[in-house]
């Protein structure tokens, strides 16, 4: 228990939501939890999901980066122009990810002994392999005991998704989960790709609906149904999957928008080759000395980058980052149970 709580407490807080609180020596209480880990298993047969092959064509444009903003470091609102580009239809799945692990041998950050280095606060008995985890909770919780919805796990990892007693059998067509920044972007250069920046992941999310709120414009619905996989309900006890699922879906599982690409909104959260700052800033006015690494005043001195679109944990009373402007910090050296990836290329 004290690892999980030394390491997240260290890198914590990151754990791409909208709470700002800190962890406290209350969390983990395990008497809190449910007995099983969240249930990834979805709801729906996956047979009428669609699996689209291939990457889309965006035609480049100007569009406005942050319109619709929520939370602070969505703004201020910025025309911002993206040239031509091609981006994956849907997010990396467990069996594209397979692949690339079969190919290349490659071990995900997830596997490894975390670097000393990056984590200076962390004694070195406790640097142990292993990624967050949600966990439903299933009682109210105190304010002492917010954020507890993360375990840090050990062993849990892209192939282990809920630790190793877990597996990705029949999930070929999962978006592949516990993927740290590195991991990302070691599939795109072995696919000849690279990752979005932000802006080419917010423009192509907007699906052409310039300055609007949601991906549809005025509402997270089209025609009374979903267009991507969050959490109804009171988060984090009770996701009613009024959209069809309970945690993960399937790639493809809800409606492509109007380039052609499905879940950039939900599902998981994804990369960009983005680095996190609190705020947009024009390109031609950049501050002095910005942080290389980044800047979240909640993780000072740690690696951060821009996640986008987010994930089946995004609930209306919690998190409203189920919107192309929404953006979130997140530890470049820590997936978790919700974040994912797709590459981009040039034309
Ligand atoms: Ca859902
Ligand atoms: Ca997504």
């Amino acid at each position: 228990m004290a690892k999980r709580n030394l390491i997240l407490g260290s890198v914590g807080l990151l754990l791409a939501f909208g709470s700002y609180q800190l962890l406290d020596t209350q969390m983990f209480d395990t008497q809190m939890f449910d007995t099983q880990m969240f249930d990834i298993e979805q709801m729906q047969d996956s047979k009428a999901c669609t699996k689209p092959a291939g990457m889309a064509f965006i035609k480049g444009g100007t569009f406005t980066m942050g319109a619709g903003a929520v939370y602070p470091d969505e703004m201020p609102a910025i025309k911002t122009v993206v040239q031509d580009f091609y981006m994956d239809r849907h997010e990396v799945t467990n069996l594209q990810f397979s692949e690339f692990i079969e190919a290349t041998g490659y071990i995900t950050i997830a596997q490894r002994i975390p670097n000393a280095d990056d984590y200076p606060d962390i004694p070195a008995d406790l640097l142990i392999p292993g990624s967050a985890v949600f966990v439903k909770l299933s009682q109210a919780v105190g304010a002492a005991t917010f954020m507890n919805w993360w375990h840090f796990t050990e062993g849990a990892n892209w192939n282990n998704p809920l630790g190793p007693d877990s597996n990705i059998k029949d999930k070929d067509h999962y978006p592949v989960i516990h993927i740290a920044y590195d991991d990302a972007l070691a599939y795109a250069k072995w696919k000849g790709n690279r990752l979005p920046t932000e802006a080419e992941f917010e423009f192509a999310s907007r699906g052409g609906i310039d300055g609007a709120k949601y991906a549809t414009g005025s509402s997270l619905t089209e025609n009374g149904k979903y267009i991507a996989n969050t959490w109804q309900g009171l988060f984090p006890f009770n996701d009613t999957a009024e959209d069809g699922y309970v945690g993960l879906a399937p790639v493809g599982c809800y409606p492509q928008n109007h380039f052609g690409i499905h879940d950039l909104i939900g599902n998981v959260w994804e990369w960009t080759q983005s680095i996190y700052y609190p705020r947009h800033f024009d390109p031609n006015q950049l501050p002095p000395n910005l942080p290389a690494k980044g800047y979240d005043a909640k993780q000072p001195g740690i690696a951060v980058g821009v996640i986008k679109g987010g994930s089946y944990l995004c609930a209306e009373d919690f998190c409203m980052r189920y919107r192309p402007a929404a953006r979130h910090a997140q530890d470049t050296g820590l997936g978790t149970s919700h974040i994912g990836f797709r590459t981009v290329k040039e034309p």
